[in-house]
């Protein structure tokens, strides 16, 4: 064969895989650059098959923030876009035996296979009621309340994310919420990253995969914690959100306003007293708007399926009050300086779930009510309030 037929063939061989249809299998696009073009209906798709990224697509991956890749014709291209990040060259969990990210070809040496994003990063105990157990405080699992909005940085780590070569992460193969995380096959109660559309960043989230059918975000827990977060605090913890995901939080009322504006959520509330009972609320949809208008409660019908009885219509339509904010609507009075809680304080309220914790029977109602369940002068041993979208079916899953 003479170098005329070689260079032929070469070019057969060019044409070809510039004419091809993109294909995920292995090897089949090492020849997708042809004359310095890339064929743009290429993708590159996690083993699980769900994300799929077009070429040029970004997506976030593993429990780093940072770490970003990109599609390109030979794979995920993964880069660390943090200025110093402790081992960067790896990213996911210990142990993380979930989904990886692989394209349709072998990658090179230089890119990384790493574990997809949005696996649990710390998944506490669960105990037999579905309850999470009190698991040691990580850094990760605190409520991002470092900074505000604008902040860079997310969760507990202190990466700054700074954008390489013009690449930013982008937020179009995130999570929304956690029944996105739950329909794509993460089962397990845990916390997990979303990225509201409409946040200017992700944040990490307690996910509820056991409630009815699962897919609920946590927005606020209490429980009893040998350690317990103060709930008596002011606007600005409210805005950011306080505590730690793996015990007592209050998410944050920035990111529940973005959470809940994204679509239409349901409402669903779990309490327990010190007996053992428990009771549930749902109210048909819920959200609350942003800071201008004081994170008024927004909030649909009481159903009449629930067994705890209503205590949250009184507020609706209620704005946000706490101790250094009064915008209740009680002339006389600071309702939350009085129920000790930030909260949709009309004139004052019939339900305090941002109470102090007292353990039972109080005869200030200053705790964690119920008022239509056991009165303001029972303080509950747990309650939950979850979100979750409206429109959410498990028959979806199939
Ligand atoms: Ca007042």
């Amino acid at each position: 064969m003479n170098i005329f037929s070689i260079s032929f063939f070469l070019y057969i061989i060019i044409y070809c895989a510039n004419t091809a249809p993109p294909v995920n299998t292995n090897g089949a696009n090492t020849g997708l650059i042809a004359n310095g073009k890339l064929i743009d209906e290429l993708t590159c798709k996690t083993d699980d098959g769900r994300i799929e990224i077009p070429l040029n697509g970004k997506m976030r991956v593993g429990t780093n923030p940072c770490k970003v890749c990109t599609c390109t014709a030979t794979g995920f291209l993964c880069e660390d876009q943090c200025e110093t990040i402790p081992g960067s060259t790896s990213i996911g969990t210990p142990g993380d035996s979930t989904t990886t990210v692989s394209s349709s070809t072998s990658p090179s040496p230089d890119q990384i296979i790493l574990s997809a994003s949005f696996v649990p990063q710390s998944v506490s105990n669960t105990n037999s009621n579905g309850a999470f157990g009190t698991g040691p405080t990580t850094p990760s699992s605190r409520i991002d309340n470092s900074d505000d909005d604008t902040s860079n940085t997310i969760g507990g780590g202190s990466c700054a994310r700074i954008a390489v070569n013009g690449l930013v992460p982008s937020r179009e193969y995130a999570y929304m919420d956690c029944s996105e995380v739950y329909l794509a096959g993460k089962r397990t109660s845990g916390i997990y990253e979303i990225w509201p559309r409409t946040s200017p960043k992700p944040f990490r989230v307690l996910c509820d995969m056991d409630t009815d059918g699962g897919g609920w975000t946590v927005v606020q827990r209490r429980g009893d914690y040998s350690q317990q977060s103060n709930f008596f605090v002011t606007w600005s913890s409210y805005k950011r959100g306080f505590g730690d995901l793996t015990r007592d939080f209050w998410l944050g009322n920035e990111k529940i306003h973005a959470l809940t504006t994204q679509d239409e959520y349901r409402l669903h509330i779990d309490m327990e007293d010190f007996n053992d009972q428990t009771r549930f609320v749902d109210y048909e949809w819920f959200f609350i708007t942003d800071e201008q208008t004081k994170y008024t409660l927004n909030l649909g019908r009481y159903m009449t399926t629930s067994t705890g009885g209503d205590s949250l219509s009184y507020n609706r339509g209620m704005r946000f009050t706490t101790r250094d904010q009064d915008n209740d609507q009680s002339m006389s009075s600071q309702c939350a300086e009085n129920y000790k809680s930030g909260w949709w304080h009309a004139g004052c309220t019939l339900a305090n779930l941002n109470g102090l914790y007292l353990r039972g029977n109080d005869s200030t109602a200053t705790g964690i009510f119920w008022n239509n369940w056991l009165g303001a002068k029972y303080s509950l041993k747990t309650c939950a309030i979850k979100v979750r979208p409206s429109g959410f079916n498990t028959e979806m899953l199939t």
